[in-house]
């Protein structure tokens, strides 16, 4: 009797959110559950506020309707984590790239390929121009269910930087992984300026609010591993030290897109609670080579959430049973595809809690 009124109070210190307690290494029989992009397109009441905002960048910026995007999906389905509303290219936008966001051709910018074009970047104020960011962040810990974690968010200094040199979306990013080689020096200072920018943008965003960051490195996986090492995981690990410093308690999730074999050593040299992993990579391999202390996150495939039916249901019970007895968060592998129908991700939640 008293033992478990000492495991009672030990799950409420600071872990009384399922996800909080699952990041801090707490295995549960249900895990929580939260979708990459589970605020977006898919969403009739997303597009309704998107389309009376104007631009993307301006719902980015304006605290009280990024906040509203935000809140949608936990009020719909009632997520374990709400994700804030932002992008992952306010940061350059911040360091003062001419970031805009083109209807149906995604985020734009003027490339970067040159020393001047990385000198000229406006690395002082990056905290100043992100305020309404922050004031969304503050809003939300003040709007959300006690039992609903607040994830703050950054994309990894390789994501950005291959969208600076790109000067678009791109699925090779061969213009940033050419100049990376030609000009390593270069693109290493454009990485350093990225990564303190990234650090002084989380950890702000835990100042407001936030209590769990996650770091999304989307191109991971275009790199050959000396250049992973180099332009992925040594800046996600300074990162994730420096955070420390300043937020000793603070969980941080990186997800490394499409790494597959490094995955092991890059979540003992990163140090990071959560590893986020991607639809690709096998759980049961996963199980074997990632210590049982990291929280695992993932990984059902988007398209099936896309497709539905029975299959979905099994996917998702396959998942969960496959990291039994560990400390997980059922996601996607990647993010929600907008053309989604609502009904799935509820038939994803309802697979997760059961009956
Ligand atoms: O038209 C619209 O409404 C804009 C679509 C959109 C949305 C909903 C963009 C443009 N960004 C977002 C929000 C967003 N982006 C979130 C919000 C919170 C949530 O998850 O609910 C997050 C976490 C991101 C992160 C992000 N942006 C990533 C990393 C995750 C991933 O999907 O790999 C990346 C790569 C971006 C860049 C970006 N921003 C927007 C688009 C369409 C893209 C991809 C562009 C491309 O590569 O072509």
């Amino acid at each position: 009797m008293e033992l478990r009124l000492v495991n009672k109070t030990a799950a409420n210190e600071g872990h009384a959110k399922p996800l909080l307690a699952a990041l801090a290494g707490q295995a549960a029989r249900r895990p929580p559950v939260w979708l990459m992009r589970q605020a977006g397109r898919y969403l009739p009441e997303y597009r309704e506020v998107r389309a009376a905002a104007g631009s993307f960048l301006d719902l980015c910026y304006t605290p009280e309707l990024a906040a509203e995007v935000t809140l949608q999906p936990i009020r719909r389905f009632g997520f374990d984590a709400a994700i804030l509303f932002s992008d992952i290219l306010v940061v350059p936008d911040a360091l003062g790239c001419d970031v805009r966001y083109v209807e149906g051709e995604g985020p734009q910018m003027t490339p970067i390929r040159d020393a001047p074009g990385v000198e000229r970047l406006a690395s002082g104020g990056v905290t100043e121009h992100l305020q309404p960011v922050y004031e969304t962040v503050r809003r939300l810990a003040a709007a959300l269910p006690a039992d609903v974690a607040l994830i703050g968010f950054a994309g990894a200094p390789w994501t950005v930087c291959a969208y600076m040199v790109e000067g678009h979306g791109s699925r090779e990013f061969q213009e940033a992984r050419r100049f990376a080689r030609a000009a390593p020096d270069v693109f290493g200072r454009l990485i350093d300026t990225v990564t303190q920018a990234t650090v002084a943008h989380l950890s702000a965003q835990i100042t407001a609010g936030a209590e769990a960051v996650q770091i999304f490195d989307s191109w991971a996986g275009v790199l050959p591993e000396s250049e992973f090492l180099r332009w992925c995981q040594a800046p996600v690990r300074r990162i994730v030290a420096e955070l420390r410093q300043i937020h000793p308690r603070v969980p941080v999730i990186a997800f490394p897109r499409g790494c597959g074999a490094l995955y092991p050593d890059y979540v003992r040299d990163v140090g990071c609670a959560g590893l986020g992993l991607d639809t690709a990579v096998p759980l049961r391999w996963i199980r074997a080579h990632v210590p049982d202390t990291v929280c695992l996150q993932g990984n059902v495939d988007p398209v099936l959430l896309l497709q539905g039916g029975p299959a979905l249901a099994a996917e998702v019970e396959r998942t969960v049973e496959a990291l039994s007895g560990r400390p997980h968060i059922v996601n996607l592998g990647h993010g929600v595809l907008p053309p989604t129908d609502p009904a799935h991700v509820q038939m994803l939640i309802d697979a997760v809690r059961g009956p």
